[in-house]
């Protein structure tokens, strides 16, 4: 199966934050990093005062579950000392993964959402993810990364 990881990070040593993910996510069990995107460094999309993101994609080759793969996610999260602060939706943070995509699976449970239901709407997602997996189709849109980023560039998404 294929996967492909939004990583973000705007508190501390940003570029420790993303390096240090791509290597863990890489240690996940069943799983390589076959696709790494540059570094991206965005304006914050969401409360105001927050400093900027370096933002990356990663391609996954993994047996692992969605489930499993997400719980790796959350657990390579903590280890780079992510905490969520309660009730503030899109605040700042040492590293953020989001699992935008698992193959062509389209999931709907409470706490996995696959396609990530705001990556198309996300430049700082779909500009690195498009350098990477410009032709894979979104299972739910039924177009390519590569045409959502045009349609995210047209209408000059942030
Ligand atoms: N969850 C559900 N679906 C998924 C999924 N596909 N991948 C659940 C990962 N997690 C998923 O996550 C809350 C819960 O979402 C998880 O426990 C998991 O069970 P979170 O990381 O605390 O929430 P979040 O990241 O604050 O929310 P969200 O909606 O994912 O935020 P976004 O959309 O990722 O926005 N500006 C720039 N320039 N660059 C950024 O990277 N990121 C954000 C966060 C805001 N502004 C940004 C950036
Ligand atoms: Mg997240």
């Amino acid at each position: 199966m294929t996967a492909y990881v939004a990583i973000g990070s705007n508190i501390g040593d940003r570029y420790a934050h993303v390096e240090a993910a791509v290597n863990a996510l890489g240690d996940l069990a069943c799983t390589r990093v076959v696709a790494l995107s540059s570094l991206h460094d965005t304006a914050p999309v969401g409360p105001a005062g927050q400093d900027r993101y370096l933002n990356a994609a990663v391609g996954l080759e993994t047996s692992l579950a969605a489930r499993r793969l997400l719980e790796g996610l959350l657990d390579i999260e903590r280890s780079r000392g992510r905490v969520r602060a309660d009730g503030v939706r899109w605040g700042p943070r040492t590293l953020d993964l989001d699992m935008v995509l698992y193959g062509n699976s389209m999931i709907d449970e409470p706490d996995l959402i696959v396609p990530h239901p705001r990556m198309h709407e996300r430049m700082f997602v779909l500009a690195p993810l498009v350098e990477i997996a410009g032709p894979v189709v979104h299972p739910r849109l039924g177009v390519t990364i590569a045409q959502l980023y045009e349609r995210a560039r047209a209408k000059e998404l942030p």
